[in-house]
């Protein structure tokens, strides 16, 4: 087992991998920017090396840094978390190259699954249904046509560099194609550095559910049940839970079955999501792989009971998966909702801040994944996210009555939050029901811009 793990990574995140470690008692070596420098969850780790200034491209994404740290800090493995560097392949190869063990799978598993369009024949070489669409990337208007002429309108562009939405766009007749080919190669272009797009038969108001997996370095795998994720703006996520509701247990089973099949034929290690889309028949396609943990991934450890960063690090380190597959339960119902600091009354643009009051729900079945605290500066450089209020209790409507208490008990002065968002989420029929889709949330819940 590793005796010291660099965090590569800020924030909650952060403090999860600091705390997964000291639990194991495994010495950390956290690195940080001038602009998080100080900051209390820093205290939990055994160093903190200070890695550059607040913009992230020259501290948490300069991999040179980060690197220089792990010398200084003498570790054996880097903890990349979610986000900046996790599913950078050169980072990756630079950490192995340098005899640092990488926290994640393999930069031969990262590259073929990153990239949409390999990450689709494998699926299809598993027997993992895809969206119907082009075979690969497309070279030609013509092409297109060609393909729109025989899958029909709708058709989803997408960029094969792409992820989270990204460089997409809908076309729903030759001539939008033909106009949203040129814009989504020149954003993938611009984006990406890459202007490869492909076409799939786009899919209206689908759910997105993705799977859990975790590998070992010795062929095992397992999956840790489904997540869904469909309560979205603008593909970000707002709440997420697990298990899906109103999923068929043979559709749930189909679709973990499906992720188990298609993470062994990659040869895949670490802890990685598969991520589909499900239509309202409950058809299931695949999207994409996540190879990285995520933010969402306290919900899986509620229902399960494992703790999946604890995993990351043992598999990292060589050891073989603990569980057969018959031993990981689905119990209850786990729901997460993201705190942001951001204005809903100004389209959600961040509301940096001093958090002048902070007052924490509790109770049977509550969890709170943050590094704020009363007095702590949000600052403009990161993502918005403060923390994940995570609640897991034994029926959906149970959950939904916790979560509503916890946001009805929760005080936090000092910036805005998408708090007063969620409570309405909670509140409408389409969640309760579990009928939410995608872009429910943008079609019903706000202002039309
Ligand atoms: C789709 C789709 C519908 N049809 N593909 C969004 C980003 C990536 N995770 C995959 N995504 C989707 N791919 C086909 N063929 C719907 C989504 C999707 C989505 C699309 C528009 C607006 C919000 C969305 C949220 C999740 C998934």
């Amino acid at each position: 087992m590793f005796q010291r793990i660099l965090v590569a990574n800020r924030g909650e995140i952060a403090l999860r991998i600091l705390r997964a470690c000291r639990e194991m008692g495994i010495e950390t070596v956290a690195v940080c920017s001038e602009a998080d420098r100080g900051a209390d969850y820093l205290k939990l780790a055994n160093e903190s090396i200070c890695i550059g200034p607040a913009q992230a491209s020259n501290s948490y994404l300069l991999i040179k840094n980060i690197i220089s740290a792990a010398e200084i800090g003498n570790v054996q493995a880097i903890h990349p978390g979610y986000g900046f560097l996790s599913e950078n392949e050169h980072f990756a190869e630079v950490c192995r190259s340098c005899k640092i063990e990488f926290i994640g799978p393999s930069v031969d598993a990262m590259s073929k699954l990153g990239d949409k369009i390999s990450a689709k024949e494998i699926a299809r070489a598993a027997n993992v249904a895809g969206v119907p669409g082009s075979d690969g990337l497309i070279a030609s208007e013509e092409e297109a046509l060609a393909i729109a002429a025989k899958i029909g309108y709708p058709i989803l562009i997408k960029a094969t560099a792409g992820g989270g939405g990204k460089g997409m766009r809908v076309a729903r007749n030759d001539i939008s194609l033909k106009t949203g080919l040129k814009q989504a190669a020149m954003e993938a272009e611009k984006a990406f550095n890459n202007a490869g797009v492909y076409l799939e038969k786009y899919v209206e108001n689908p759910r997105h559910v993705e799977v859990q997996i975790i590998a070992d370095q010795h062929g095992e795998v397992v999956h840790l049940w489904e997540r869904d994720c469909s309560s979205q703006r603008k593909h970000q996520k707002l709440i997420e839970e697990s298990p899906a509701p109103n999923l068929p247990q043979a559709v749930r089973e189909a679709i973990c079955e499906a992720a188990v099949r298609l993470i062994k034929s990659a040869n895949y290690t670490n802890a990685g999501t598969v991520e589909f889309i499900v239509d309202k028949d409950h058809n299931f396609y695949f999207i994409e792989v996540n190879a990285r943990i995520q933010v969402e991934h306290p919900v899986t450890e509620m229902v399960t009971g494992l703790d999946l960063i604890q995993q990351q690090i043992r598999v990292a380190a060589g050891e073989h998966l603990p569980w057969k597959q018959s031993e990981i339960p689905c119990r209850g119902c786990s729901m997460e909702v993201r705190i942001n600091a951001e204005d809903p009354d100004n389209d959600f643009r961040g509301s940096p801040g001093r958090i002048t009051k902070l007052r924490i729900p509790g109770g049977n079945g509550v969890r709170w994944d943050s590094h704020v605290h009363e007095g702590y500066v949000v600052g403009p450089y990161y993502d918005s996210m403060i923390g994940k209020l995570i609640v897991h209790k034994p029926t959906r409507l149970e959950a939904i009555a916790c979560l509503k208490r916890c946001l009805d008990e929760f005080v936090i002065e000092g910036i805005k939050t998408t708090i007063p968002l969620l409570k309405r989420i909670l509140s409408e029929a389409a969640f309760v029901d579990g009928g939410m889709h995608t872009t429910f949330i943008e079609q019903n819940m706000l202002a039309k811009k």
